[in-house]
């Protein structure tokens, strides 16, 4: 089934918040945000802009009927600032105004003085000065210090990598209108619509229940707004509260790029230790995590990189560190992998630095240490499946590894003004919340009497297809077409205390919650169509829009069922929950079991390096994926060849630079370069993996969302395979991005 937007999205008509038909009242919100990156506000001087004609409101922290507070973790984070700031562009003042135009105006005219003091923005220099976010975690295994007595290869050094934009299609936006009695209705652009809900009740001191978000879909969250599309639809809110009108803000591109927070830079010290037959016997690091202004997911982001400093090997002794460091950028937050990425960035450039140093291939390292049933992550876990090694083999068999390496050696013989370089990239990534009470979810589901179906869960969608997996979950649980199933927009209305869809586990959850709900409906309806054929209700069975005793179909189809139930006054509503089964976690110990299951994979990335230019282009990935049973091919193929090109822009040509004075250099599209289409591999080989699937899964079907994004690690490692060729002394860079500028720096030292 293709995705069911798919029409919509190339003919223009799917509907995003700037798209909801606006009521003639109608205020626009402009920001007036911070022009430095720390410091105290002498003076803040909103009268000229309150004078100008179409003006009606200056939203400032005075304002504030609640608290001005919108951390979801930690309460360190104001919706606008009060004395301090803390960031370039961090929000101090919404100017409401009857167009767009006159709002960006008055905003300009507010006199604002502020007293600079310095700004922090190296996280290890934040962390000498002791400013943490929270306090620092350490996951061990074995005993690192015992350890390295046994090695006979010890490398150490250090790595850095960079931030990346998010650099959805749709900006962030909301849309407030008032409701009768005071109530407000937000349409937010959210993955979180239940956090927009109960932080708008927080600043505005309003239950939850006078507050409702709807979300019809989203153009791109990608993290970004699992929870940083708070702030917008708090202050519409905030603006209905005042003005009794309806208020939109849709953030300008620079200013979204300016003001919101983005993947975490990390830096890193790593120590990894291998005995002579290149095992990995130890592995010791610790992470900078460059946690910008306020704590935000920033822990959480750190658990998901305590959880995967290993990534799909097994290594009997670790010591793995995180240091969430305050400074003075954007707040950092969820950006696809959640903290993962730069994990598995970490060990799979300590392990090619390695075989870079002792003169080995990378491959063999990797392959010789990937993790097996039985064998522990640092934190206790052990995968239930041997798709790590399972992965690779079938990777071997369909691409066949010593030809894929003999043909970059022999084009590189005959070459001088190009060389190629391979990668290989085994994942191995853990699927839940890692915050155990966070995976749960709901799901409502009507049949209306002339036998079609509506649903509602707490899933969002964003582009990723889980709306059109949720039809065909419906679908199949009730055994009828696709065509009679609507997916509704998601409403706190109707799906309440929903958790941000995030950790690729939408469709997990919701499915699961949906499946449980259907199926609710399937056994009321046998009952019902064992009374009409006066049979016994385990002969009964709904299949294909009809009823069968056993396999003999009979004259009642799915509407004359429907019509009956209905009739003999059976409710054709249900309610679904779904509270992920066998997870614990004890973070004095830090251990346990936090995952579900784990998805696996191995990917091949072939480059080829322009040796005059330091310029590359990314030949080709081949994929042989672990989908579980895939529901959705085309959805979950397209979810890969996405991730993969992020994954490769966020490690090759993204390069998020601040200044100094933390200000955002890369704040335009043409500073900041994302991959196009020219620069997307000319082919991505995908592959299933032969396996019945997880249990755990919807419907045997793996999340499908973050993992692939780690494959874009190989990019990183190819390109230096590349330029080793080319220059015999060149040391393998662990400095991620890898520009253009520092590749030709690499070929002529
Ligand atoms: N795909 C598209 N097209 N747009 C997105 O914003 N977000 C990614 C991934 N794929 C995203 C996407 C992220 S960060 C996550 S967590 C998952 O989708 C969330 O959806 P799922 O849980 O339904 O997989
Ligand atoms: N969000 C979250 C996430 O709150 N917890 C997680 O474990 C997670 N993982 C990935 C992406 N978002
Ligand atoms: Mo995805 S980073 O979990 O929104």
């Amino acid at each position: 089934m293709k995705n069911k937007d798919s029409k919509g999205h190339v003919t223009g008509r799917s509907i995003y918040i700037d798209d909801i038909p606006e009521n003639k009242e109608i205020l626009y919100g402009a920001l007036v945000t911070s022009p430095v990156s720390h410091g105290i506000i002498e003076e803040l001087d909103i009268s000229a802009a309150e004078a100008v004609f179409g003006v009606v409101k200056v939203l400032t922290a005075h304002d504030i009927p609640g608290e001005n507070q919108i951390g979801a973790i930690v309460r360190d984070e104001p919706l606008l600032a009060e004395k301090n700031v803390h960031f370039t562009g961090q929000p101090i003042a919404v100017v409401l105004a009857i167009d767009e135009e006159t709002a960006q105006m008055a905003a300009k005219k507010i006199i604002l003085k502020i007293k600079e003091i310095e700004a922090v923005i190296d996280p290890r220099l934040a962390a000498e000065k002791k400013q943490f976010l929270v306090p620092s975690r350490t996951f061990k295994q074995g005993d690192v210090t015992n350890a390295w007595g046994k090695c006979v290869h010890i490398i150490e050094g250090r790595a850095t990598s960079g931030g990346q934009e998010h650099l959805y299609l749709e900006t962030q936006s909301a849309y407030a209108v008032p409701l009768e009695n005071g109530n407000i209705k937000i349409y937010s652009s959210t993955q979180g619509p239940t956090g927009v809900q109960s932080i708008t009740a927080r600043v505005l001191n309003f239950p939850m229940h006078r507050i409702e978000v709807d979300v019809n879909r989203l153009g791109g969250g990608f993290g970004g707004k699992e929870d940083q599309a708070t702030p917008w639809a708090v202050m519409c809110a905030l603006g209905v509260f005042y003005t009794g009108k309806p208020v939109k803000i849709i953030l300008p591109r620079n200013v979204d790029m300016i003001t919101t927070g983005k993947r975490h830079p990390y830096e890193y010290d790593f120590k990894i230790g291998l005995d002579k037959n290149l095992k990995i016997i130890a592995f010791e690091a610790v992470y900078y995590q460059n946690g910008g202004a306020a704590t935000d997911l920033s822990p959480a982001i750190m658990e998901r990189t305590l959880f995967h400093v290993t990534n799909a090997y097994f290594i009997p002794n670790v010591k793995a560190t995180v240091h969430s460091c305050r400074t003075n950028i954007p707040p950092s937050t969820a950006f696809r992998g959640f903290g993962a990425p730069q994990a598995m960035f970490l060990i799979e450039s300590a392990i090619a630095k390695a075989a870079d140093v002792l003169g080995v291939s990378t491959i063999e390292i990797q392959k010789k240490n990937l993790i097996r049933k039985g064998e522990t992550f640092p934190y206790g876990q052990s995968p239930d499946q041997d798709n790590a090694v399972k992965v690779w083999e079938q990777y071997d068999e369909e691409f066949n590894i010593n030809n894929e390496i003999k043909k970059v050696e022999e084009y590189n013989k005959t070459h001088l003004a190009k060389k190629k370089g391979y990668a290989l990239t085994p994942i191995c990534f853990g699927i839940s919340f890692t915050n155990k009470s966070m995976n749960q979810a709901r799901a409502l589901v009507h049949i209306y009497y002339d036998g079609s179906i509506g649903i509602s869960t707490g899933a969002i969608e964003m582009g990723q297809g889980v709306n059109t997996k949720l039809m065909q979950v419906a679908a199949k649980t009730l055994s009828v077409n696709t065509k009679r199933v609507k997916i509704e927009s998601t409403n706190t209305t109707r799906v309440s205390n929903t958790s941000p869809t995030a950790a690729s586990s939408g469709a997990d959850l919701n499915g699961k919650a949906l499946e449980i709900a259907c199926r609710k409906l399937y056994i009321k309806l046998i009952k019902v169509a064992a009374g009409m054929l006066n049979a016994s209700e385990n002969d009964i069975i709904l299949k294909d829009e009809n009823v069968f005793i056993v396999d003999k179909k009979t004259d009642i189809t799915w509407e004359k069922l429907i019509m009956t139930a209905h009739f003999e006054r059976i409710g054709l509503t249900e309610n679904g929950h779904y509270a992920t089964p066998g997870l614990h976690f004890d973070t004095k110990k830090e251990q346990g079991n936090p995952f579900a299951y784990y998805v696996f994979g191995v990917a091949g990335t072939i480059v080829t390096v322009d040796t005059i230019r330091g310029t590359y282009q990314i030949d080709k990935v081949n994929i042989v994926h672990d989908f579980g049973n895939t529901i959705n091919k085309i959805i979950d193929y397209g979810q890969i060849e996405g991730a993969v090109m992020q994954g490769i822009g966020w490690l090759t040509i993204e390069d998020l630079q601040f200044a100094e004075n933390g200000r955002l250099l890369a704040n335009t599209l043409s500073t900041y370069k994302i991959p196009d289409i020219y620069f997307t591999p000319q082919k991505i080989n995908i592959s299933e993996l032969k396996t019945k699937g997880h249990e755990a899964a919807i419907l045997k079907s793996k999340a499908v969302g973050e993992p692939p994004f780690n494959y874009g690690i190989g990019s990183f490692i190819a390109i230096q395979q590349a330029i080793k060729s080319f220059n015999k002394n060149y040391n393998f860079s662990l400095d991620a991005p890898l520009t253009n500028e520092k590749v030709l720096i690499g070929l002529y030292d």
